[in-house]
Parts: structure tokens; C-alpha cells; sequence
């Protein structure tokens, strides 16, 4: 379900929820019906009109649909709204992204910190109608004197946001402890959207064999290996998590341990898929994000991949991007272009030994 309020532009109107539509293959949905709504604001109680509701019910009962998935970030009194108006599970942009991290994450680290995530997306969110949680944490604690359920329940998140914030901060010391070790050894990680091929790439670089495919979030976990062909230069390549446009933030600042991998690094690789019709939109998302983890600093180089499918051939893009120093035209899969990056890489780490 998409909503269209004033001033949204079509194309990233269509775009978001195309992607949406991605996101909810990649949890292992499938989507049977795409519904918009043109609307001049939001509706408090239902977030669109009522109306809508019931036409969403009737197509819900008759395609046999059990959950409704809105591309936009709904208030806790509204999904519980829907929910009953449409007597199925609804759920957000940012509750659907969290639930492909929790399946995807498979170390340690990264299934800490998207529980974290989870609990602080869900910390405001609580209602007098979520009961449950005591049993669900029912170790941990156990319903105080004079306390209502409802504070309950904030005390039992509360206390298990504790519990993660430590076990991190113990996985943070860990990273900075192997980070040491790498100091003398010049760094590069693969940043960008999510598919745009940074496994892929990686792999080629490293000749590696982490799992590339075509889904959303393939990667949460960042993997080190050494630049393979580098004429003797120690350097490390790292490939971490995709970022995606409307990335919540709550995943954002959990992450901070994966994504000062990012950040300490002594080059970015930002990997774009190229023959993606709004890659430009999507180089600005990345940029965004980087920003927001204090990467914007860092010298960065532009590799355009996937050219062997690229509608157009990106000769033609001159005016724009100049195959230069900063801007490699690449296919991963194809291995074209690869070398060019490689002996850039190496003259930048060699550049950077020297100085
Ligand atoms: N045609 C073509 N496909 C590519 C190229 N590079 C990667 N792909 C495909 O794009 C899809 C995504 O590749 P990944 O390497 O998994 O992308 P990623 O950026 O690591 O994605 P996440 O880990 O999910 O963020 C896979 O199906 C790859 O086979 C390329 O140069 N050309
Ligand atoms: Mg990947």
C-alpha cells in the first residue's frame, strides 16, 4: 500500500514502492496487489481514508491475503486501526526491512545488533494491548509491585536494550582490538546500495566466495580478505551491508560496530548499479548515509558496475562521469574494467604508505 501525499514525485512514488515490492520478496512474501491512494494529508486514525479500508478488506478476504505491508512509517494507534479494520497483520516499511535483517543475520554481531534495532523500533510503539512480553522475556524479570503491565513491559525492553548495548560494546572491543592489528595494513571497503554488486565485486577482487544474489540484503555481515593481485601491497578489502533509500535509523545506529568498518577506512569502493534506471537517486541515498555515519571525509572512488546490461553504453555518459581517476566502469560478472580499479587501488595504498 502506497500513499501519495502532495508534492511526491512520481517516479520516486513508483520507484519506492517497486521497491517495496522487492523488500516483501526478499522476506519470502508474495505480493498479490499493489494498492495506492492519492491523499492530501494523512488520516490520524487510519493513515488512509476509510473507504480505502474497506475496498484493502474486500480485496484482502477475496485474494486470501494475510498481511498489508505500507511503504510509509505508520503511528502505533493506526496499525492497530488497520488491523482491525482489515482483520489481518499490518506492518511498515521499517518493520518489514528490520524482519529481513533478523532472518538474514547470521554472526553473532549482526543478530545483536538488529535485535536492537528491533527493540528500540519497538520500545515507542508499545500499547496497553502488548501483553506478551513478559512472557516472551519471562527470565528476566517479572512484574514489579504497584507496576502496570505496560510498565512492565518498557522496563523488560529497557532492561534487554542493557543487556545487548553490553554484549556490543564487548563485540566493539573485540573489532577495535583487530582493527589495531590491521593499522599498518591500508583498508578499503565496498559501500552502496543493496544489490548493486559489492559481493560480486568483492568476490572478484579477493577471489572470494561470499554469497552474491539477486535480493535485497544479501550481506549483513562484513567479511575482510586481502586485495588478490596486488603486487605485493598489504591491502585489505572489506564487503559489508547494503544501504537502501529510507534506511531506519534505528538499524542505523545499532549497526555502528559493522559500519565503523566504514568508517575507519582508508578508501570506500562506492559500488552503483549502473544500469539501474535511477541510479543518480540512488548514489544520492548512499551519499546520505555515509554522511549520517561521518564517512563523507574519506577519498572515495565511483565504480559503476553491471556495464554489460546497462541500457546505454556509458561512452555516451562522458559529459557526466569521465572515465578518470575517480570514475571506473565496471561488470563484475564479466570481470571488465576490473584491472583499471586494481591498479588504482594499489597506486592510492602505495600513494598513502609513502606520505
Ligand atoms: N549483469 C550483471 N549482474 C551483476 C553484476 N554484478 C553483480 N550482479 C548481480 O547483481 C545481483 C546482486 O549482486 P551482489 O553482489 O549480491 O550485490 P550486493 O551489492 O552485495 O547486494 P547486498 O549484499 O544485498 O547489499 C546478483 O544477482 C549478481 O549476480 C554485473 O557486473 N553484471
Ligand atoms: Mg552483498
Amino acid at each position: 500500500m502506497g500513499v501519495k501525499l502532495p508534492g511526491a514525485i512520481d517516479y520516486e512514488f513508483d520507484e519506492s514502492l517497486k521497491e517495496l515490492r522487492l523488500l516483501s520478496t526478499s522476506a519470502g512474501a508474495r505480493v498479490l496487489d499493489i494498492i495506492t491512494q492519492e491523499r492530501k494529508k494523512i488520516d490520524p486514525a487510519y493513515f488512509i481514508g476509510k473507504g480505502k479500508v474497506s475496498e484493502i478488506r474486500e480485496k484482502v478476504e477475496g485474494e486470501g491475503a494475510n498481511i498489508v505491508v505500507f511503504d510509509e512509517e505508520l503511528a502505533p494507534a493506526q496499525i492497530r486501526n488497520l488491523e482491525n479494520g482489515l482483520g489481518v497483520k499490518v506492518i511498515d516499511r521499517t518493520t518489514l526491512i528490520l524482519d529481513i535483517f533478523v532472518k538474514r543475520a547470521k554472526t553473532n554481531e549482526a543478530k545483536v545488533q538488529v535485535e536492537l534495532a528491533q527493540l528500540n523500533h519497538l520500545l515507542p510503539r508499545l500499547t496497553r494491548q502488548w501483553t506478551h512480553l513478559s512472557k516472551q522475556y519471562g527470565g528476566i524479570g517479572t512484574k514489579g509491585p504497584g507496576e502496570t503491565q505496560l510498565e512492565t513491559d518498557r522496563r523488560l525492553i529497557n532492561n534487554k536494550i542493557k543487556i545487548l548495548k553490553k554484549k556490543l560494546k564487548k563485540i566493539d572491543n573485540e573489532r577495535i582490538t583487530q582493527r589495531k592489528n590491521r593499522l599498518d595494513l591500508y583498508r578499503v571497503c565496498l559501500v552502496g546500495y543493496t544489490n548493486a554488486g559489492k559481493s560480486t565485486l568483492f568476490n572478484c577482487l579477493t577471489k572470494s566466495g561470499v554469497t552474491t544474489e539477486n535480493r535485497l540484503f544479501s550481506t549483513l555481515d562484513s567479511t575482510t580478505r586481502k586485495l588478490s593481485d596486488s603486487n605485493g601491497h598489504k591491502i585489505l578489502m572489506t564487503d559489508t551491508v547494503g544501504f537502501i533509500n529510507k534506511l531506519p535509523h534505528q538499524l542505523v545506529a545499532s549497526f555502528k560496530s559493522t559500519l565503523d568498518e566504514v568508517r575507519l577506512a582508508n578508501l570506500l569502493i562506492h559500488v552503483v548499479d549502473f544500469s539501474h534506471p535511477h541510479y543518480l537517486k540512488r548514489i544520492a541515498n548512499v551519499s546520505e548515509v555515509l554522511a549520517e555515519i561521518g564517512a563523507d571525509k574519506i577519498p572515495i572512488i565511483m565504480a559503476f558496475n553491471k556495464i554489460d546490461k546497462s541500457p546505454e553504453p556509458y561512452a555516451e555518459f562522458g559529459h557526466y562521469f569521465t572515465p578518470d581517476l575517480r570514475n571506473f566502469f565496471i561488470s563484475s560478472i564479466k570481470k571488465q574494467g576490473i584491472e583499471h580499479l586494481i591498479k588504482r587501488i594499489t597506486f592510492l595504498a602505495d600513494d598513502n604508505n609513502s606520505a
